[in-house]
């Protein structure tokens, strides 16, 4: 009410000092003299400046208030070895570019009062100086080459294939939740293929492969402190974007085209709570890509466990097809030969 209330009144002044113009414009037709009309070409002047000196000072104070309110959002707690990396550069980078913004925008609107029309002022002819165009080239592109740089470094560490002993996840967004699969003790994944969805199946998991028969699926994701991990990602229907905040980690989920991303988490759910003090804590997979009505329910639970307790958690996973073991007389009987294949699993993993 009170943030209405406060528009409300801006609008009104606004209105107010558009009114007072044009009285002030038509009065000076009406007398007909010039000499009138360039007085309030002068108030039209004066106002302007200070509008954007009040621009300026409200803008100003908007993009501070905007960035406090932020700053927990922007700053969740750090869980991850790459993390650190990214942090780095996001604060490098925005401390860069935020000096500049703030000193540039307070030139601009500064200058702009400073050298408002004065009947006695004559403008200063300056057409050209090549020592200030090189400055003031060389400058910012040095800056950038350097951020650019370090960005590249910083992505090419994070985006290196993923060390052999990875504990493989592999998530595949639909409308609305997350699935998850395991490739169990053999530590492949069996082979999927989207033709093999249905109501049960709802990966399309290819139980004729003798690596789907101990794959598993869970209903929270648990991955060990300290071990890479590896998430191959997919989705069945439309984009989805696989976002771990606190890994800082985020990769589309896109149909027909398997994307992946690896990170070692370094604190375990346990420590975040402690370090939050927050005994409800928990890590999150959220979907970062509108996907639909139902895009802000897709919320999925992850686990860092110590690596005893997540090889705990591991031998107490049962394997999807033992809980669904009439999926296996459907594989038996038939329909596999039917199913219209564009091209095998193999060929897509090879791709990747
Ligand atoms: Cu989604």
């Amino acid at each position: 009410m009170i943030t209405f209330a406060i528009g409300l009144s801006i609008v009104l002044l606004l209105v107010i000092l558009f009114l007072l113009f044009r009285i002030g414009t038509l009065a000076s037709i009406f007398r007909g003299s010039t000499q009138r009309a360039v007085g309030t070409t002068k108030t039209s002047n004066k106002v302007n400046g200070a509008l954007l000196l009040l621009f300026l000072i409200g803008g100003g104070a908007a993009f501070a208030w905007s960035f406090a309110d932020a700053w927990d959002d922007m700053n969740q707690p750090l869980a991850s070895v790459h993390g650190a990396w990214t942090d780095s550069l996001f604060w490098t980078t925005m401390i860069v570019i935020g000096i500049v913004f703030v000193i540039t925008q307070i030139l601009l609107f500064v200058y702009s009062y400073k050298y408002q029309h004065k009947d006695e002022k004559r403008a200063y002819y300056y057409p050209h100086n090549n020592k200030l165009e090189i400055v003031w080239t060389m400058i910012p592109a040095v800056v950038m080459a350097l951020l650019v740089f370090a960005g590249w470094k910083t992505w090419a560490n994070i985006t290196s294939a993923a060390p052999a002993d990875a504990v493989v996840v592999e998530v595949m967004g639909k409308q609305f939740s997350w699935l998850v699969r395991y490739p169990g003790s053999d530590g492949k994944l069996g082979e999927a293929n989207v033709h093999l969805i249905d109501a049960t199946n709802e990966m399309g998991v290819d139980f004729s492969d003798p690596n789907a028969m101990d794959d598993f699926m869970p209903r929270e994701i648990h991955v060990p402190k300290g071990k890479p991990v590896l998430l191959k990602i997919r989705s069945r229907d439309v984009i989805h974007s696989v976002f771990l905040p606190h890994f800082r980690v985020k990769m589309d989920a896109v149909p027909g085209m398997p994307t992946k991303f690896w990170f070692v988490p370094s604190k375990s759910t346990a420590e975040m709570r402690t370090e939050t003090g927050n005994a409800e804590f928990n890590y999150e997979v959220a979907c970062t890509e509108i996907c639909g009505r139902g895009h802000f329910a897709m919320r999925f639970i992850l686990v860092v466990d110590e690596p005893e307790e997540y090889e705990e958690w591991l031998a107490s996973q049962t394997p999807f097809i033992e809980q669904n073991p009439q999926l296996l007389t459907k594989f038996t009987n038939d329909t596999k030969d039917q199913v219209v294949l564009e091209k095998s699993t193999e060929e897509v993993k090879t791709e990747l």
